[in-house]
């Protein structure tokens, strides 16, 4: 029997790029939460736990996932066999409720540890195994400014690197929105693929007004226009409106997943690991899409290196994949804080092949950015500005 041995975590806060602009926060830098779990084997594996904005976007925040592991999880974590991930998470589960992204976070990094003993990719654990080796990947124009955008989505698909853009909106009037994403769908024509992230800016009224005109400009998906929690309503806009809309924040594990998909209130679901408490429950909201007709999409929660490559591995297993995926974190960020950067090319990124991850922490990043290195000035959120 495995039993653990060291549990560390820690905080990384790495700039972004540009300001990325969202209905509920503008990001400034990410803040990235990693842990890592050494077995007596002395094999490690690495987790991230990440989520947007602070406290804006989800219930948990980068401290209180951190918190989360090391005063609740950890304790639990030295009582299981680690090696045995699924009895593991079973027993995290009994003792600690909700918490999806410390959760996520700590399978992470047993999975990589597991495969690293087995000589197996994640990808080849979990599901049916691997089925695709690329994955596509979406951008997000939001820098706030249209010009701005368009340049950035010509300079992308220019460099082959993407071909599908997710708007964000909702801050704006839903016609001032409108005005903004028909400008892009129409500077860009048939070379991208234009889709929206309301992020819950909307009420059902303006959902309606902005979905018919947002179809009318070309747009071809519509996420999470309204509240979390309005699956009523959420019915309501897919039954009257043709352009599919899909569900984001709405999703927290297969229960959600089951209420939405039997009450018909999406046609797609951005399938996130850290929304639904890990790889494991994440393929299981998967199955219930794949079971009902839902197409799927990869999400992200802007996760750096490890966070990412973890969803790869989840997404290469899909049995479909038809809306891609939005797994760009990476490279929103100033710096890279894996050794060897992921492949980002034609459009798509590879998922990697090596033993569990298949990635390895750069070190030197990490000790410069991490939260107890460096000034507390890195750490920019602007909840709703
Ligand atoms: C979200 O709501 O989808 C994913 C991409 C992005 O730009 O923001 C995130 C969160
Ligand atoms: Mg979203």
């Amino acid at each position: 029997m495995t039993r653990t041995t060291r549990i560390d975590t820690l905080i990384v806060d790495v700039p972004t790029i540009r300001p990325h602009v969202l209905a509920m926060a503008t990001m400034r830098s990410q803040a990235v939460v990693l842990v890592r779990i050494t077995g007596p084997d002395g094999v490690e594996g690495i987790g991230e736990g990440t989520t947007i904005g602070g406290l804006s976007y989800g219930d948990e925040s980068p401290e209180g996932i951190k918190l989360a592991i090391d005063t609740y999880i950890a304790p639990i974590l030295q009582t299981c066999d680690i090696s045995r991930v699924g009895e593991t998470m079973a027993k995290v589960g009994q003792h600690v409720v909700g918490n999806h992204i410390a959760k996520c976070a700590v399978e992470t990094a047993l999975l990589d540890a597991a495969g690293k003993r087995l000589g197996l990719p994640i990808s080849e654990l979990i599901g049916g195994g691997r089925r695709r080796d690329r994955l596509p990947v979406a951008w997000t124009l939001a820098s706030g400014e249209t010009a701005r955008d368009i340049d950035e989505a010509a300079q992308m698909i220019e460099a082959k690197r993407h071909n599908i853009f997710k708007l964000k909106i909702g801050k704006r009037s839903v016609r001032e929105d409108v005005a903004h994403v028909a400008a892009i769908k129409k500077a860009l024509g048939d070379r991208g693929s234009v889709r929206v992230d309301v992020n819950q800016g909307w009420d059902e009224a303006q959902a309606d007004l902005g979905m018919g005109l947002l179809a009318d400009a070309g747009c071809d998906l519509v996420e999470q226009p309204i509240a979390r929690d309005a699956f009523a309503a959420m019915t309501r806009l897919s039954a009257r409106h043709a352009i599919p809309l899909m569900a984001d924040e709405a999703l927290h594990g297969p229960r959600t997943a089951f209420t939405i998909a039997a009450n018909a209130g999406a046609r797609v679901f951005a399938v996130k690991i850290a929304q639904s408490g890990g790889l494991f429950p994440a393929y299981e909201v998967a199955a219930i899409a794949t079971a009902s007709g839902i197409g799927l999409y990869g999400g992200t929660m802007l996760e750096a290196g490890i966070g990412t490559v973890a969803s790869a591995h989840l997404f290469a297993t899909f049995p479909g994949l038809a809306w891609g995926t939005e797994l760009f974190g990476p490279l929103l960020l100033t710096e890279e804080i894996l050794e060897q950067p992921l492949d980002y090319a034609d459009f798509s990124v590879g998922v990697p092949t090596g033993s569990g991850l298949g990635v390895t922490l750069d070190e030197d990043k990490i000790a410069h950015f991490r939260r107890d290195r460096t000034a507390p000035t890195l750490h920019v959120v602007s909840a709703g500005v």
